[in-house]
């Protein structure tokens, strides 16, 4: 891959695995005995607002007992050290990639350490627990909700991804399952003389799309992708 080729990553929740954050469909996507995919929906948080602000909280705090691991690392000093554009655009909410180091950063599905108020949409820093009496501090007033994109909400950011997809010479996805619209897609939003590789510990519901899709840990596969691109 010449030096100069334009790199689009998209990282899901198998490249926080091995820092101890839980996958979605690990534990089969329970908490509490919830499926998260009935706790991370607007409706929920109509619903029983306290019961998703406890789900965020509990996630956010967990944030503060992890690091970032090797691959994390490993796609900080492909950013830092690659001469073309690189753009990683990750479905996970965890901070584990910016504490690594990548800059050119892009949170589709929001951030667990952002709030964003319901009456102005002003979207801040919230490093801590939100609740029903978390108050907006730009207009003053409003409600807080977790600033992140719930299921059947639209990904942010889906014009610059799509953007990026469509001008890259190489896509790859890493540690994600495929399950979950538009991410899942991507692979199919790539231009024509794009090539695409899948790094995962098992082949994703979407595997078949790729090129190129090796198994295995992240913390094995994304360094020795870096040191081939880079070179030792
Ligand atoms: C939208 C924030 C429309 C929440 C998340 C029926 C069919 C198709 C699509 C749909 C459908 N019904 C509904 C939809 C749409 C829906 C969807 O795709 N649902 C799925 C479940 C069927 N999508 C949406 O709702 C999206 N919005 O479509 O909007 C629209 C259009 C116009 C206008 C308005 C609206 C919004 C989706 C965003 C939801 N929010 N996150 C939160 O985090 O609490 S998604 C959530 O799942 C996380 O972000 C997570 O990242 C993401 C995907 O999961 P993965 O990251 O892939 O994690 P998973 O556990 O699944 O897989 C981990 C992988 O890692 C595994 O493969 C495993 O093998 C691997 N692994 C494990 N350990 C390791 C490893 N790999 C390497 N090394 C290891 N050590
Ligand atoms: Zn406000």
């Amino acid at each position: 891959m010449y030096r100069a080729a334009r790199i689009v990553i998209l990282t899901g929740a198998g490249i926080s695995a091995e820092s101890g954050l839980r996958t979605f469909r690990g534990a089969d996507g329970l908490w509490e005995n919830h499926r998260v995919q009935e706790v991370a929906t607007p409706e929920a948080f109509h619903q029983d607002p306290e019961l998703v602000y406890r789900f965020y909280n509990e996630r956010r705090r967990s944030l503060a007992t992890v690091q970032p691991n090797a691959a994390h690392l490993a796609l900080a000093r492909l950013e830092h050290e690659w001469g073309g554009d690189l753009l990683l655009v990750t479905q996970n909410v965890d901070d584990l990639h910016g504490r690594a180091g990548s800059r050119n950063l892009l949170h589709m599905h929001g951030e667990l350490l952002k709030g964003r108020c319901l009456d102005c949409r002003a979207v801040r820093a919230w490093p801590g627990d939100m609740d029903q009496t978390s108050r907006c501090l730009s207009c003053g007033g409003g409600p807080m909700r977790p600033h992140i994109v719930w299921f059947g909400e639209m990904p942010l950011e889906t014009t610059r991804i799509y953007q990026a997809l469509d001008r890259c010479d190489l896509f790859v996805a890493i540690g994600t399952s495929g399950h979950v619209y538009p991410a899942a897609g991507f692979v199919e939003a790539v231009g024509p003389g794009a090539r695409t590789l899948e790094l995962n510990l098992e082949p994703s519901l979407v595997a078949s799309a790729f090129q190129r899709s090796l198994t295995g840990r992240a913390t094995d596969l994304v360094p020795t992708f870096v040191n081939e691109l880079l070179g030792p």
